[in-house]
This record gives structure tokens, sequence and C-alpha cells, in this order.
């Protein structure tokens, strides 16, 4: 394994655990796991894997395969910097049940898709210390540490839906899960058998200001939340009437936060009941209301889903924060080409640099590798 192997050539000796964390599109349920609401994601093949030995003194040496080919070595949480803080952020959440640690990580998601490495990251490292220190975490408990970290650590304010992904999906099937109990079950997703696959389109273009617009979506939720007197805006339950009370970009948000939750119980009903290609209508609306109600989509991403839907997909919307990243694509399988030609075709007349295309297939959650 090259991750055990690079292990080896950095510190002399094997490491005493390899655990593997995915990354993960959300088939929907966009920006509703901050309001209490309900996510759709399923983990995809491209991960995170870390080999990792405990050490006994306070000491972080992290190596990465996609980076310099020597560790750095991290005396003090505080000296981290760049990604080495969602390794460490965990470690700093671990407080004294770890002391410091040896770990190589290797990372396949393709860089800047969207498709969650941070959290593949963060779920990696924390799955394979909860084992070498018999730390008895149960997957959730590990994602809400690895959110704990990204919040607390790295300081940035995301939700459950990325780590809880990348702890608990399991292969051929996606997660549902209420983000305010936490309750959570796995739905068979099985396109094959119905002559349809996911399509991610990665857009390949990353907007820089995205950081900022997220934390100002949730302020906005926040705030309409308090004006309707309920916790989180899942709780709305009459949305003509919460809407009345409301002005501007916080009705806006309400309605899509709302309409989203409504389109995830949808969706769900509609898997139960074998009505795959049906799924494509929801994914269609997802889209409309994340680009004009919630407002985090973009050029790139309207083109993609546009195109997609022109080139014969059942349904495409973006996934994952926005404003950049990768869109999905429900596609009859003798409809691949003549997606993936579309968005091409609509990417050159534009003049955007050419999407990458990936398929995507439901990959098992975070496991030990060895
Ligand atoms: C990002 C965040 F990290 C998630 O928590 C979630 O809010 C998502 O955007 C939008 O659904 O991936």
């Amino acid at each position: 394994m090259r991750v055990a192997d690079a292990f080896r050539a950095a510190y002399g000796t094997s490491p005493q655990t390899v655990w593997h964390a995915p990354g993960r599109v959300n088939l929907i349920g966009e920006h509703t796991d901050y309001n209490d609401g309900f996510v759709l994601p399923f983990a995809v093949p491209w991960g995170v894997s870390a080999a990792v030995t405990p050490r006994t003194d306070k000491t972080v040496r992290l190596l990465s395969l996609q980076g310099h080919s020597e560790p750095v070595t991290i005396a003090s949480h505080e000296e981290s910097t760049g990604w080495t803080r969602y390794v460490v952020g965990v470690l700093a959440m671990l407080g004294d049940r770890v002391a410091g640690a040896d770990i190589a990580i290797d990372g396949t998601i393709p860089a800047g898709a969207g498709l969650s490495s941070s959290a593949a990251l963060e779920v990696s490292v924390a799955s394979a210390l909860n084992d070498l220190h018999e730390l008895g975490m149960t997957p959730m408990e590990i994602a809400l540490l690895s959110q704990k970290a990204e919040n607390g650590f790295v300081g940035v304010p995301s939700g459950i839906l990325d780590q809880a992904a990348s702890a608990l999906c399991q292969e051929g099937h996606a997660l549902f899960l209420d983000c305010r109990s936490l309750a959570s079950r796995t739905i068979p997703l099985d396109l094959a058998s119905h002559g349809m696959s996911i399509l991610i389109i990665d857009t390949q273009v990353h907007h820089e200001h995205s950081g900022g617009e997220y934390a100002k979506r949730r302020a906005e939720c926040e705030s309409a939340a308090r004006k309707l007197g309920v916790p989180a805006l899942r709780d709305v339950t009459d949305l003509a009437a919460a809407l009345d009370r409301l002005q501007g970009d916080e009705r806006k948000r309400t309605m899509h936060v709302v309409t989203e939750n409504h389109r995830v119980e949808a969706l769900i009903g509609l898997l139960r009941a074998g009505a795959v290609t049906e799924i494509g209508a929801l994914l269609n609306a997802s889209h409309l209301s994340l680009r004009d109600q919630y407002e985090v989509s973009s050029p790139e991403l309207d083109v993609a889903v546009e195109a997609a839907v022109k080139g014969g997909a059942r349904g495409a919307r973006m996934t994952g924060g926005g404003f950049g990243g990768s869109a999905i694509a429900l596609v009859a399988d003798d409809r691949l080409e003549s997606v993936r030609q579309s968005v091409v075709d609509a990417y050159a007349e534009r003049g955007f640099q050419p999407p990458r295309f990936l398929p995507a297939t439901p990959a098992p959650g975070a496991h030990r590798l060895a």
C-alpha cells in the first residue's frame, strides 16, 4: 500500500494502522444541515488514507504524498498552518486522550472538486486515532469531533453533512441524516439496475468569496428563525405564513431551506417506490432554488446543469456549498456521451475552462485498511 510504504520510508517503521475515509457528493438537501434539516449524501470512491502510529510526546509529524517529500514536524498545535490544521485540529479536539503521532496521508480526491477532501482528512485521522487509543467513539461521534475540529480549530463554520457522510456512508447506499436528532438511515441507491448513473461535472472553478458567503447564509437563516420564533428553519410548518413575516434575502433563504427539506423526503419516497428516473425533477428544482433563492450557484455550475439537461440528463444540480466545485447529473447510461458533449460544447461556447467528468458510484464510509 502506497501510504504505508511512504510512512516506512519517512519514519523507518511500519504504521500501526491505516484508515481510509471518503469524500462525498450530496444527492439532495443542500444548506439544510446547519438549519437542523435533512441531507442525503453518498460517499465517493476517492478519499484520504491515513497511516498512523502514536507518539508518547506531543509532537505531530505529518507527511503528505501530495505535498513535500519530507514530513512536517509540529511541536505545538498553534504552529500548524495550511492543510495540516485539519489534522492537528483533530488531535487538539481529542485533548488529553492522545499525545502526538507520526502520520502519512495519501489523498485521491480530485483537488478543488468540492467533494469534501477536508472532511475525509479529518475523519481518516480521527478514525485511526480512535482505533489506536481504543477510545470507543461511534462513527457519529467521530464525525462530530471532526466537525468540531473544523469549526473550532480551523475556523470554518460548516455543518455536519460532510463529516457524517465520510464516517457513516455505506457502499451502494445514500445516507439519510436528520441533522437535529442525528438519527440516520442508509437508503439503497442502485442506479445501475435502472440503467442510470450519477455523473459528477467538476467545474474546476472555485470562487474565493465562498467562505464569507457561507457564514452570511448561516447568519441570515439564524436571523430568520429568530424572527419567526422557531429554534431553526427546520421548524417552519406554514411556509406561506412565514414568508409573509420576512423580507428580502431572509425570505428567500427561508423559502429554499423549507422546500429543500421537503425535496429530501420526496426523493427518498421516490427511491423507495423504485421510481429512480423521477428523482431528476427534484434535482432540477433543488438547483433552481439554490440558484435563485439561496444564491450560492455560479455561472459555471448553472451552465453545467442546463447543458447536462439539454444533453439528455434526467436532472442535475450543484452539489455541496456552491460558488464553484461540482454539479451532479442523473443520466441514463446510453445518454452519458451526449450529456458530456453538451456540457463540453456549452463551456467552450462561453470560454470557460473545460470541465472534468467523474463517475459517482456510492462507496463505503470510513474503514480500516491495515
Ligand atoms: C459545505 C458544508 F461544509 C456543509 O456542512 C454543508 O452546509 C454544505 O456546504 C451545503 O449543504 O459542504
